[in-house]
């Protein structure tokens, strides 16, 4: 029988959990086209802050995997990540100013400060890479899987969010999330259990953090 990847047995024993992360309230409300937009302009505000703070976060990854990676090629994914992130944060610029968002003034709500000190927790050189770089899949798979929903079959999505929904959803995105889940793997696959046990935890927080993060969006 075929070994079963780790984060392909987390995801099976934690279903419920990532169906509430990945199937979120709002994520649902864009699908069949019930969102209030208000929902949706605080979301956008409050998540140009969070990939703000989510740069230096992956700089940390980056940092790890070049001292502590045993594979060259990891470095090229995370650097591209992060290259995508500042053509990202000018796109969120630009979707603001459509929107009417003045975004020198928003101000940081209560889930997105806890999940921004959570990876701020992660930046430190004591946390290895394996775990670091477990919880930077688990956060971008959410995003994935959330808005490709949005656009699959049966989707309802209205015009207006379609360009948002892309960004997270396409082709490419999926595939840069799967070379995140190999490079975990991999990593996890010669891991003590320790740190097993250490990414299994911040795996599950990682899901939590987004669950409260899209409920922040959804009260506005
Ligand atoms: C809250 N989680 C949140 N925001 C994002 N932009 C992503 C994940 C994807 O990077």
């Amino acid at each position: 029988e075929e070994m079963m990847n780790m984060t392909e047995a987390w995801l099976r024993n934690h279903r419920l959990l990532y169906t509430g992360a990945t199937r979120s309230p709002f994520i649902l409300s864009i699908h069949d086209a019930t969102i209030n937009f208000v929902s949706f302009k605080t979301w956008l505000a409050q998540d140009y802050l969070f990939v703000r703070a989510f740069v230096p976060f992956v700089a940390s990854i980056l940092i790890k995997a070049c001292k502590e990676s045993d594979d060259d090629g990891d470095m090229e994914i995370i650097l591209g990540g992060m290259a995508a992130l500042e053509d990202e944060i000018n796109w969120f610029k630009r979707e603001a100013t459509n929107w009417g968002i003045s975004l020198s003034e928003v101000v940081p709500q209560q889930a997105n400060i806890n999940y921004c000190r959570f990876l701020e927790s992660l930046m430190s050189p004591e946390v290895e890479y394996t775990v670091a770089i477990t919880a930077f899949w688990a956060t971008e798979a959410v995003y994935q899987e959330s808005f490709a929903h949005c656009l699959g079959e049966g989707s309802k999505t209205p015009p207006e969010l379609k360009e948002t929904c892309a960004r997270w959803g396409n082709e490419g995105f999926g595939l840069y999330c799967q070379s995140l889940q190999r490079i975990a793997d991999r990593c996890l696959r010669t891991a003590s259990e320790e740190e097993l046990k250490k990414a299994e935890v911040l795996f599950l927080s990682v899901l939590e953090h987004e669950v409260e993060f899209w409920n922040m969006s959804m009260a506005a």
